[in-house]
């Protein structure tokens, strides 16, 4: 192999080739001879000039494979224009070696389309993880700085194998500790393992911090001595940690301190928190996920704080928008401020981790859902990819994220295939172009099996996973039918809950006269925030989309569904869909038995039954409520629920996983 000066980041990218062919090599030993035989040449223009030409388009970490003639030789070049591209330049060779290339022929090239691809973790100081259901935080906070566990640096590989460049340490729900000079010092000891892996370290910003830690009377935005405390917090990070990325907000939402509480705009908060952050060249992401206990509807709030802010922003604020205007839900329509803000940077926000999708025990492959946002058309000139890439509005600064699901378990994520979320998120914020289904198949190729049939029946697989969760649990347009809190398992019925938005009668409105949110201009009227076009479609509910139609529209039981069922009927056919798909997922992963090592095999299969014997109960505790609303009686040959209704309300669930601390 031939390098040049060995920067952290080339010796991280020597490393992983070693690492990465040793371990390839008894499945394919003509790797280990390639590259002994210093066949693999890394290289940017500082140490091989004749790349230069070759890498023009490719920015600053895009990277080349290429099999050409170098000196005389026959080799494969790994160029890049700075020692990080060359990192992922090798990450993308393993992954060229894994997946079954042709090493001998090689010419691809490739370079990030969104600048900042980062993971939100959602981790607490004492190591609990909201909504998380994979063990513990990895950040052991208490050993750190002087204990780095070798799991840091094993994250950071594997972020990097994706293009990650960023993560926020703590929740988004922050305690003012977390900027306490103690925990910066912990962060700082993680940016150092990080930081030849192109990864920075970002924080989540508590609103109130300069009263907590400061002793002011006062976090108004506006205030010098508020401005002052900022400033200065910032120069301390920075002297901590150089190269810090910035802060991550929420504020005015859920009970989180923010600039409203002094009458100011989240504008004037974000520009506050970014002139802080200015000079050291770090950023603000400001969440727009707010909604308020008096909103007509919960789903127009956003768009309501932000749209009129547009281009009111610092030039260092990004606006980090969730896919869907509600809360991560199995499916929602796009986000309506997405494509609505031509004027600001706005960073799309994934949930990688599975709230409301069946926690960690439901193979759930999220490449589909990121995949129908990313290529959703705004109506705004583009598709949602188009806005996030900056391409639309013309922006610089460009970012995605993606709240972690990554703790302590063995095997990081909670369950095997959740691993695949990490992998999709990473790939397609890299590329928010890439079709889950060749990522899906990319991560078993590297995962479990390259045999081609054996990969292609694990992805499609994967593939009708998100379908049938939506299908056994919010089909046609459904949402936030979950348990209280804890988001684990049916609860429909639910309608005493202190706040209306909280509790899913809200959503549903199901009753004898039908079921659905009406958001049409005769109801809620959410559909205006979209563009026209797309408006007009949502706004009718023969041109909505059946999945997404109760979203939109309230409808009587009896509507004719484009399958010539009514609505009863068609509800029913979709929960049964689910289940369905689900036991053919089981029997398909049973078929594969041959092409699985046995352990992950058995792992998977245990899995799968405890997603078959969930997807009943919530077809089974859904019927048996909406029935209870609709009055009707199920349709010819329809299997009754197990249980009577007071059966499932009555099941708790008082230690369920990711509440937090
Ligand atoms: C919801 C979660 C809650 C988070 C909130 C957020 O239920 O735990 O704090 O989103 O995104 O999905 O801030």
């Amino acid at each position: 192999m031939t390098t040049g000066v060995t920067s952290p980041s080339l010796q991280a990218a020597v490393a992983e080739l070693q690492r990465g062919v040793a371990g390839l090599s008894g499945r394919r030993p003509a790797l280990s001879q390639q590259i002994r035989s210093g066949a693999l040449v890394l290289a940017t223009p500082a140490s091989l000039p004749e790349t230069g030409p070759l890498l023009q388009d490719l920015g600053a970490t895009g990277w080349l494979l290429r099999s050409t003639r170098l000196q005389g030789r026959d080799v494969t070049l790994i160029a890049a224009n700075t020692d990080l591209g060359l990192l992922y330049g090798s990450f993308a060779w393993l992954r060229a070696a894994q997946t079954g290339a042709d090493l001998a022929r090689l010419d691809q090239r490739s370079a990030p389309k969104i600048g900042l691809r980062l993971l939100n973790h959602w981790d607490n100081l004492d190591r609990t993880v909201e909504r998380g259901y994979a063990g513990q935080s990895l950040w052991d906070w208490w050993k750190l700085p002087d204990i780095r566990d070798p799991r840091y640096a094993d994250y950071a590989r594997a972020n990097a194998s994706l293009g990650i460049n960023g993560t926020v340490l703590n929740n988004v729900n922050a305690k003012a500790e977390s900027m306490t000079a103690p925990f910066l010092a912990k962060a700082a000891a993680l940016a150092e393992v990080f930081r030849p892996y192109g990864i920075k370290v970002w924080l989540s910003a508590r609103f109130s911090a300069p009263m907590e830690l400061g002793g002011l009377k006062t976090a108004d935005p506006l205030d010098p001595a508020v401005r002052a405390w900022w400033q200065a917090k910032a120069n301390e990070i920075y002297q901590a940690i150089p190269d810090f990325g910035g802060f991550l907000v929420k504020a005015n939402s859920e009970g989180q301190p923010g600039p409203q509480d002094y009458g100011r705009s989240h504008a004037d908060g974000a520009n506050m928190l970014a002139d802080a952050l200015s000079p050291h060249g770090g950023i603000v992401l400001w969440r727009a996920f707010v909604y308020a206990a008096d909103a007509s509807d919960r789903a127009k709030q956003a768009y309501a704080e932000f749209q009129p802010l547009d281009g009111r922003f610092a030039a260092n604020v990004i606006v980090q928008v969730k896919n869907g205007a509600i809360d991560f839900q199995p499916r929602e329509p796009f986000h309506p401020l997405l494509g609505a803000m031509p004027g600001t940077p706005l960073a799309l926000e994934l949930q990688i981790t599975k709230e409301y999708l069946g926690f960690a025990t439901h193979l759930v492959y999220l490449g589909p859902l990121f995949q129908e946002v990313l290529q959703a058309d705004t109506g705004h000139g583009g598709t949602v990819a188009r806005v996030v890439d900056g391409r639309l509005g013309g922006q610089r600064l460009t970012a995605m994220a993606g709240v972690a699901n990554i703790g302590t378990d063995r095997n990081w994520c909670g369950s095997q295939f959740d691993q695949a979320n990490w992998y999709a998120f990473g790939r397609m914020a890299w590329d928010p172009d890439q079709p889950a289904r060749t990522v899906a198949q990319e991560w078993v190729a590297q995962t479990f099996t390259t045999r081609p049939a054996a990969r292609d029946a694990v992805a499609e697989l994967m593939m009708a996973s998100r379908e049938a969760v939506v299908d056994y649990m919010t089909p046609l347009g459904l949402h936030h039918l979950m348990g209280t809190g804890h988001h684990h398992g049916p609860a429909p019925w639910v309608d005493n809950l202190e706040r209306a938005d909280w509790n899913p009668v809200y959503f549903h409105r199901a009753g004898r006269d039908g079921i659905g949110f009406d958001r049409s201009p005769s109801g809620s009227h959410a559909v205006a925030q979209y563009a026209p076009a797309v408006a007009r479609r949502f706004a009718d509910p023969r041109t909505t989309p059946p999945e997404l139609l109760l979203w939109f529209h309230h409808l009587p039981w009896d509507h004719e569904m484009p399958s010539g069922r009514t609505l009863w009927a068609e509800l029913i056919t979709r929960y049964d869909r689910g289940v369905a798909t689900v036991d053919d997922m089981r029997r398909r992963w049973a078929a594969l038995q041959p092409d699985i090592d046995a352990e992950r095999h058995a792992e998977v299969a245990a899995y799968l039954a405890v997603q078959a014997r969930e997807a009943r109960w919530w077809r089974d505790a859904c019927i048996a409520y909406f029935q209870s609303a609709s009055g009707l009686p199920l349709p010819a040959g329809v299997r009754p629920p197990e249980y009577d209704l007071a059966h499932y309300k009555a099941l708790r669930f008082s230690f369920a996983p990711g509440r937090g601390g």
